[in-house]
């Protein structure tokens, strides 16, 4: 199938979406936790999924889809086509600011990824692209960010890296230009994405990294598991976008 007929349909939807949640803000919104107390999910969540998965399915039947909060087909059980959906990205921000969240979708065709989409929902921008393709921040094409050293950067982290010391984060903070936490995924790779910062390292879940890596390497960034292992069997690791330099010198304070 030709990848554009693919992205007029994931845009169309995600630009729905993004009208469907900034209409939920004058409504209350129904909140649970999940595995942690910071970990939420809110009927708002479990609405956008399903309307991307009823599209899917209406659209391109035999699709196999893993969406965070339902469906978790996994890749090798997909024939041809394979979506990855985080509905909101961000859920503590989109309940706490109203901001700084994101929606994002990863597709992946006979077993190869080859498009990645992130709406920065409140900016109303979305950052997509693929394989050959490029990378776009809605019409416009993204140059690839400088391959900047640890040293003359700041670096996005999730909280836990921090808090426990995971792989002697603390040293790699203090080697960087500054830390940085924006509390979602999607916002943090948007941010390595645009040169904004130089990487972003947490521990995350395939729909948190799945589409922010197809771009991030289209781009010429690294993506990679930190402890070493496959990245493309898309389960849940600490993940380390960023810089070649950056990454040289984080997986030599890693490896000391
Ligand atoms: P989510 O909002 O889609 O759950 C916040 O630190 C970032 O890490 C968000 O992108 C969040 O995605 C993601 N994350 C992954 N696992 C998480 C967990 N167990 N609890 C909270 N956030 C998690
Ligand atoms: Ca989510």
């Amino acid at each position: 199938m030709e990848w554009q007929v693919i992205d007029e349909k994931i845009k169309r939807w995600m630009f729905e979406a993004r009208e469907m949640i900034l209409a939920s803000f004058d409504t209350k919104l129904d909140i649970n936790t999940k595995s942690n107390r910071n970990d939420l999910v809110t009927n708002m969540d479990k609405k956008i999924e399903k309307f991307y998965i009823d599209h899917i399915h209406e659209s391109f039947p035999d699709a196999k889809i893993m969406g965070e909060e339902s469906e978790k087909d996994a890749l090798q059980d997909a024939d041809e086509l394979f979506f990855v959906i985080d509905p909101i990205d961000g859920t503590m921000n989109f309940v706490k600011q109203q901001d700084n969240f994101a929606s994002m979708i990863a597709v992946y065709q006979n077993h190869q990824p080859i498009l990645g989409y992130i709406l920065d929902i409140r900016n109303n921008k979305l950052y997509w692209g693929g394989k050959a393709i490029g990378v776009y921040c809605n019409f416009k094409r993204l140059k690839a960010p400088q391959n900047l050293t640890l040293r003359d950067g700041l670096l996005g982290a999730g909280l836990p890296m921090i808090l426990n010391d995971e792989y002697h984060f603390q040293e790699i903070a203090r080697e960087a230009s500054g830390v940085r936490m924006y509390g979602s995924a999607g916002i943090e790779f948007i941010n390595v994405l645009t040169g904004k910062t130089l990487g972003y390292v947490s521990r995350l879940h395939a729909w948190d990294y799945a589409a922010g890596k197809i771009l991030a390497e289209e781009l010429g960034l690294v993506v990679q598991a930190i402890d070493g292992t496959d990245i493309d069997v898309l389960s849940s690791k600490v993940v380390l976008v960023s810089t070649r330099s950056a990454n040289e010198k984080i997986n030599q304070i890693i490896n000391a």
